[in-house]
């Protein structure tokens, strides 16, 4: 039994959270999510998400490629969130590139491409400019 973990805030779910998930499924049987919790969103961007962390739970747990989810308080605290749920290898996108090698005491560590020309910020952008 392979266990993949990873980690975001998946704020204004788009395709390439979703293309990132399956991805890291595919590369175990069992994927676990940390989502990060409003208050990280805001020590990390300045600014809150737009959909709360209730909701963001409530819509990656109804995944069928997600099994667990989590709320991640902190990104210090990775390695003991990867301990805890005994997990084999953390998958990141490559925009996190290199910065998760650290955990590689513990589990494998695997970046994986971003899916091009999508993301929460530019969605923010494209929905503000119409009148
Ligand atoms: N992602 C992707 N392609 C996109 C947009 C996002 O593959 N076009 C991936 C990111 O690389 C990340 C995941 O989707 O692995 C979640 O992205 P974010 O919600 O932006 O996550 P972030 O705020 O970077 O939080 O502990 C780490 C943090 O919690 C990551």
């Amino acid at each position: 039994m392979k266990r993949i973990i990873t980690f975001g805030t998946f704020d204004v779910f788009h395709v390439g959270h979703v293309n990132i998930l399956k991805r890291a499924r595919d590369l175990g049987d069992q994927l676990i999510v940390g989502i990060s919790s409003d208050a990280l969103n805001y020590s990390k961007k300045q600014r809150y998400p737009i959909y709360s962390q209730e909701d963001r739970v409530e819509i990656i747990s109804s995944l069928r490629f997600v099994d667990e989810v989590f709320i991640e308080e902190s990104l210090e605290k990775k390695l003991d969130y990867i301990k805890n749920n005994q997990a084999d290898v953390l998958v990141m996108g490559d925009d996190w590139e290199g910065k998760f090698d650290w955990v590689k005491t513990q589990c494998d560590v695997v970046y994986l491409p971003r899916t091009p020309s999508i993301s929460t910020t530019e969605i923010i952008e494209i929905v503000r400019k119409i009148k």
